[in-house]
């Protein structure tokens, strides 16, 4: 396993990352956009769809949804970076957080006879099938951000995503020093998690990661989770749900940041105050721009980044395999973790989402 990352939290992340990119593009830059490389095509997109197109490497790519701020930035930089410019032709498709979308979607590739296809599965299971007609076809694929639970690794050629366990470990490991700090090691506390689509690697991992750390403490108890779909509506209700429920909720865990919005709307709603002089500790994932925001404000204390620019790496792969390369079966992006205590400020500055 190898981990490719270009920055640790802070506020040389963004510029690093960036720089990355532009040094991706750089090497992309100097092979001139699509028509030098290969010649006309016989495939499926023969028609009107590649008309012009000939030579680009044909990418499609089935992303997950357009259901985070998060996600927003992965698919901007997907298109960012898959351009003709760089030599790509990108077929797009947004499966709506169904499987049964992305399955479609993938099978559409195929008819197409795509160069590669990108997969962001929704959840782990259930791709046999469809990875096995993409293998049958000769077409690689890439898994990006999530990944998927087969038997046979052969089905896909990579995967490019974020280590979720380790994420959900930073968290609990946080709260573990806070609790720590703020004298209240011994104080019974009572935690709610609001978990991200079931099944999904984001969900499993942080789950299982925060999981590690809160089954050291027996004094730590988990009142319930509830699965918040990863999106602001469905994070609101489900933090309503659980203020009916329970009075003495000391700890929040919201699997991403868009539900965590949806939780401070609902704590507010309450008339609960969050923060070091609050009641409530709310605790996030994926450090996206608006999230850091509302930190200063003590809204968040702590968010667990999440690397939404995989797009360099996948590019940077698919390079190597069009050189016959071997690439790495499973590549993570580096990630830090952001908290009430830094300068936000100037943070906030150099991060463009
Ligand atoms: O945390 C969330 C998005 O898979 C890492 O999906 C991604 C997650 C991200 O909806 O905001």
């Amino acid at each position: 396993m190898k981990s490719i990352g270009y920055g640790f939290g802070g506020d040389m992340l963004n510029k690093r990352w960036v720089s990355a990119g532009i040094s991706v593009l750089g090497a992309i830059f100097l092979l001139a956009g699509c028509g030098e490389k290969r010649g006309q095509r016989t495939n499926g997109l023969d028609t009107e769809e590649m008309a012009g197109h000939d030579g680009c490497i044909v990418v499609g790519y089935a992303q997950v949804g357009s259901e985070s701020d998060w996600r927003t930035t992965n698919t901007q930089s997907f298109k960012n970076i898959f351009t003709e410019e760089n030599g790509y032709y990108l077929i797009f498709e947004d499966g709506q957080q169904k499987q049964e979308n992305q399955v479609k979607a993938i099978r559409n590739f195929i008819l197409q006879d795509v160069d590669y296809i990108i997969l962001d599965p929704v959840v782990e299971t259930g791709w046999e099938a469809v990875l096995e007609e993409a293998k049958e076809a000769g077409i690689p694929v890439i898994l990006s951000d999530r990944t998927v639970e087969v038997g046979d690794e052969s089905l896909y050629s990579c995967w490019v995503g974020s280590n979720f366990c380790e994420e959900g470990i930073k968290a609990g490991e946080w709260l573990e020093n806070y609790l720590k700090e703020q004298g209240r090691e011994d104080e019974t506390i009572h935690l709610v998690t609001l978990q991200g689509t079931p099944g999904s690697s984001a969900q499993i991992g942080r789950s299982d990661g925060f999981e590690k750390i809160l089954k050291k403490h027996s004094d730590w108890v988990m009142l319930e989770k509830q699965s918040g779909d990863f999106t602001q509506a469905k994070g609101q209700e489900v933090m309503e749900d659980f203020l009916e429920k329970y009075d003495d909720i000391d700890v929040v865990i919201s699997e991403n940041d868009n539900m965590t919005f949806g939780v401070i709307d609902a704590l507010e709603a309450a008339g609960k105050k969050m923060g070091t002089d609050g009641d409530v500790i709310v605790i996030s994932f994926d450090a996206v721009k608006d999230a850091l925001t509302v930190m200063q404000d003590e809204k968040i204390m702590a968010d667990f980044e999440c690397n939404p620019l995989t797009a360099p790496l996948v590019e940077q792969t698919i390079r190597h395999m069009e050189n016959g390369e071997e690439v790495d079966k499973v590549q993570y992006v580096e990630e830090g973790y952001f908290d009430y205590t830094m300068d936000l400020k100037s943070i906030l500055k150099d991060r463009s989402y």
